[in-house]
């Protein structure tokens, strides 16, 4: 099959700079496969402000929408498209332009946060903590305005590997019933048996999945270069058996993201060096699809 590579070059959704820089890292290593790196409107004075409790709403919507419809036109023409990101608020227009183009899709979600906060429970306003909510439709229509299909049934979405969840957004969690797998889950069910439960639960009445990997999934004391590290994640070998998982299964596989990555505080390449290893992994099996 082929694959295409569109960067999401935008941190607007975390207060923390940097992953911005990384799919121009991720990206120029790759040859021989069409890539794009997609960024922002020039000249946007980005927000950190703790008191602002949606930061870069605006700016970050209209980014949105140019990446959806570059996802939906990559999609509708048959690539296997992987979007690199980035923060994670990038995979509201991945899911919902994958939703549009495939029909009824399922959503895993590997990741140390559950990204399903809503602007009435976000304690941050860190819009990347919002968009698995806003992909499942739960709240957050103002962050889908450019969509103009359905949302993914929360009963389709699967979390792998969560392990700093905010209180409301647990009871976002559990009022939406998704599925919700930690740290310790993988652990003591194991990795194959976790990511062949959450097959199930992403393809029961739907065609296929998106899977959006966060690095922050692995232990930060191995991967340093992400924005919110969350400790006691698991180890990079297991990261890859989950990939391996994945890809054993690249059939059920509709569309893939790799995001927050964070080359400013990754000096000695070794988290950019996984990010990379993962996205060939993802690469070799989709153009074997
Ligand atoms: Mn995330």
């Amino acid at each position: 099959m082929n694959i295409r590579l569109i960067g999401s070059a935008s941190d607007l959704g975390v207060s923390v700079d940097g992953s911005r820089y990384a799919p121009e890292l991720l990206l120029s290593d790759i040859e021989d496969i069409p890539s794009e790196i997609m960024f922002p409107e020039p000249g946007i004075i980005k927000s950190h402000s703790a008191d602002d409790m949606r930061k870069n709403e605006a700016p970050l919507n209209r980014f949105h929408s140019r990446l959806y419809s570059a996802l939906v036109s990559s999609r509708s023409e048959g690539d296997f498209t992987i979007l690199a990101g980035g923060d994670h608020s990038c995979a509201i227009p991945s899911v919902l332009s994958s939703e549009k183009v495939y029909g009824n899709i399922g959503v895993m979600w590997i990741d140390a946060h559950t990204d399903f906060n809503t602007f009435r429970t976000t304690e941050t306003g860190n819009i990347h903590g919002l968009p698995l909510a806003c992909a499942a439709g739960y709240e957050c229509e103002e962050l889908r305005t450019f969509h103009d299909g359905k949302t993914v049934d929360p009963a389709n979405v699967c979390i792998i590997g969560a392990r700093s969840i905010d209180r409301e957004e647990r009871e976002n969690l559990r009022d939406a019933g998704v599925t919700v797998f930690s740290t310790d889950d993988l652990r003591t069910k194991g990795i194959r048996e976790v990511v062949e439960e959450a097959f199930s639960v992403c393809l029961n009445g739907t065609g296929s999945v998106h899977v959006s990997f966060d690095l922050d999934v692995i232990d930060p004391y191995l991967v340093p270069g992400v924005s919110v590290p969350a400790p006691d994640g698991i180890s990079t070998e297991e990261a890859f058996d989950v990939i391996a998982a994945v890809t054993d299964r690249i059939d059920d596989v509709c569309s893939f993201d790799l995001v927050e990555l964070n080359p400013l505080r990754d000096p000695d390449h070794i988290s950019k060096d996984i990010a990379s290893e993962i996205l060939a992994k993802i690469i070799a099996a989709a153009q074997s699809k």
